[in-house]
């Protein structure tokens, strides 16, 4: 997902005084006054001696809500897939993972580089059914890399937020377990599929041995992931993250941020759902070639020279990402309101009109 030439371009526009309407992620919002004051106001401890009570209690609470045993805080998505890796799998293992997924293609190559693993895929586009995973595992035999970690993405971010259907996933994922493989959840925006199907987390992770997901996404928090799975999986995935130099102190200031998100911005990524079909419904009646019914909040669609229009709609003010030569990423979230997806429409509206003269 790559964040080339954008990337400088916020900073510069609002210093020239445009306003950014900026939908590259979700990544970007910025902590509100209440959130700062919750981080603020953090009670606070060591947490390399598990002495931050902040922390301890964000653990807790992420564990209660995916209805897993333990919890652990962890710096970014990637380090909880990775740290989730390391504790399924040793060196020569591989990791099934479906066409796109985030840590096959967006974690810098942290599953070969750190823990020795090939990742595999199973399936297109994404998504799978069980006799996908079945026919992905291989007979045992010295030519193979023996699967023993399975990850599924929910949502799925290439294929535009789309959420992998209740049914057919617990179906994938028990034919992995039926296999003996670990089956992980890369779910960084579960809450987004939560919200948008009207089914609980926890409903979402119970087909999981372990699942991560983000509080710097769609939950507005600055930093942070959580990893959730039983305690001895947690146990193991703990002694990765110190080994990737992810033993924080007193991160109960940004763990207080993720506290503040799961009790105060969940139930409004309905709205980020809705901006991101308004958002849909406009560029359909640009003439775009768009899905005009996004499930979450990522919108997809297609342009010519996608790195031209990137260029070209940022300076009018409205930030993007060309995922390819012909396809652009706008994201949602809680830093956009509808007005400014209409305002952003008719940046794109003068832009398409430029380009058709
Ligand atoms: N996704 C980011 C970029 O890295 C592409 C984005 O802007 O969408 N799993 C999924 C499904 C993700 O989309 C991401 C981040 C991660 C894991 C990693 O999270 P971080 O960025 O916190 O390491």
């Amino acid at each position: 997902m790559p964040a080339r030439s954008s990337a400088i371009a916020r900073p510069l526009l609002e210093s020239s005084g445009m306003k950014a309407i900026d939908l590259r992620s979700d990544t970007v919002t910025r902590p509100t006054e209440a959130m700062r004051r919750a981080m603020a106001s953090a009670e606070v401890g060591d947490d390399v001696y598990g002495e931050d009570p902040t922390v301890n209690r964000l653990q807790e609470v992420a564990a209660e809500r995916t209805g897993k045993e333990a919890a652990l805080f962890v710096t970014s998505g990637t380090m909880g897939n990775q740290a989730a890796i390391a504790a399924a799998t040793r060196p020569g293992d591989a990791v099934l993972a479906g066409e796109g997924a985030h840590l096959l293609l967006y974690e810098s190559g942290a599953g070969a580089a750190l823990f020795g693993v090939q990742i595999e895929t199973v399936g297109a586009g994404g998504f799978f059914s069980g006799s996908e995973v079945a026919d992905a595992i291989h007979p045992v035999d010295v030519h193979y890399a023996p699967a023993r970690m399975l990850a599924i993405e929910n949502t799925h971010n290439q294929s535009g937020g789309r959420v992998f259907p209740l049914e057919p996933l617990k179906e994938a994922a028990a034919v992995g377990r039926d296999h003996g493989l670990t089956v992980h959840l890369d779910g960084a925006r579960i809450f987004n599929a939560a919200v948008a199907s009207g089914t609980p987390v926890a409903t979402w992770a119970e087909p999981f041995d372990s699942l991560t997901f983000c509080l710097s996404k769609g939950l507005g928090a600055p930093i942070g992931s959580v990893l959730c799975g039983s305690s001895d999986f947690i146990l193991r995935a703990h002694r990765a993250r110190k080994q990737m130099g992810g033993g924080m102190r007193q991160s109960g200031i940004i763990a207080a941020a993720g506290l503040y998100a799961l009790e105060h911005h969940v139930e409004r990524l309905a709205d980020d759902h809705s901006n991101a079909r308004r958002l849909a419904a406009g560029l359909q009646d640009l003439g775009f070639k768009v899905d005009p019914f996004p499930e979450t909040n990522i919108v997809l669609f297609e342009v010519e020279r996608a790195e031209g229009f990137e260029q070209e709609i940022l300076a009018r003010g409205v930030l993007m990402l060309a995922l390819t030569k012909d396809r652009i990423r706008a994201v949602t979230h809680m830093d956009v309101s509808e007005a400014d997806i209409d305002d952003a429409l008719s940046r794109i509206a003068e832009v398409a009109k430029a380009r058709s003269r």
